[in-house]
């Protein structure tokens, strides 16, 4: 890998490129959720460009490492991964959430590089658990990641495939946490509070890592970390500011579910140009 400091440049500037399509997709669509693909913009630009193994071609090639977007409603930022990714053409983003589109409002089959629905939240740590126990099963080495939000985690659902995983010791798998501390109707902490977090992975048998979710050095080092843990699973307790990188979309709540409108599309363009 070349020096680490470039690397890290070159992944700043993908992950602003990633936020433009996010707030022009959204725009487009005029519907969307841009709050919490924002947050998680430079945790899956890491992932995807940097730790990920894949072949945009062959979107099912058997040894891929999975990675699957358990808080599904963040789509526009899988999308425009994808795209830049080379799953499918860029151009394909402007279509999202229209009629017959291969990017529908949540993740569908039907979109290269996804491989199960989502956005019923609370079931994909349960989904990455089963590609975890099949990569055991089958005796081969791809690695599974799983991004939740800090408002999915409330689901009891998320709670039993914590307790399984570590019973199973799926090292094999890196669960990471996106915690912008907003859910759909306001602050995390004032509709059901999930902390201590960090602890209650940790009661469940977690290897826990907890980082600043927008310096790109801890990313990259959380996730190297984590592949080398041994017989736990992981979970990248990742602190970030919803609607990150759009200073008039950072922590205000009615950015979760509302796309931006023309005037602020332009003022945002601006930001992340
Ligand atoms: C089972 C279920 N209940 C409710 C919803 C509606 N919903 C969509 S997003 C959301 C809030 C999610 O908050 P969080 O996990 O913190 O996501 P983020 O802030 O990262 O967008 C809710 C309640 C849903 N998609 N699934």
């Amino acid at each position: 890998m070349q020096n680490d400091d470039a690397r890290l440049k070159e992944l700043t500037q993908k992950a602003k490129d990633i936020r433009r399509h996010i707030v022009e997709m959204t725009a487009r669509a005029g519907s969307g959720h841009p709050g919490g693909s924002l947050s998680s913009a430079d945790l899956v630009t890491v992932l995807f460009f940097e730790v990920l193994r894949f072949k945009p071609n062959e979107p099912h090639w058997p040894d891929r490492d999975r990675f699957h977007l358990s808080k599904g409603h963040c789509c526009p930022l899988l999308y425009a991964v994808l795209a830049e990714a080379g799953f499918f053409p860029k151009e394909k983003l402007l279509t999202l959430r229209r009629l017959g589109s291969i990017l529908q409002g949540h993740p569908d089959r039907r979109t290269p590089g996804v491989d199960v629905a989502s956005g019923s939240l609370g079931q994909g740590l349960s989904v990455a658990l089963g590609m975890s126990l099949a990569a055991k099963v089958d005796a081969r080495g791809y690695r599974v990641y799983v991004l939740m939000g800090d408002g999915e985690i409330q689901e009891g659902n998320i709670w039993e495939a914590a307790m399984a995983a570590s019973h199973y010791k799926c090292d094999n798998l890196c669960a990471i946490l996106d915690f912008n501390g907003f859910q759909i109707d306001g602050k995390t902490c004032e509709v059901m509070n999930v902390e201590p977090v960090a602890e209650k992975w940790k009661a469940f048998g977690w290897h826990t890592i907890e980082i600043n979710g927008h310096d790109m050095g801890e990313i990259l080092s959380a996730y190297r970390l984590a592949q080398t843990i041994k017989a736990k699973p992981t979970i990248i307790i990742a602190r970030t500011v919803k609607g990150k990188g759009v200073s008039f979309m950072e922590n205000v709540c009615d950015f979760h579910g509302r796309a931006p409108n023309k005037d602020e599309l332009e003022k945002a363009r601006k930001e992340l140009s």
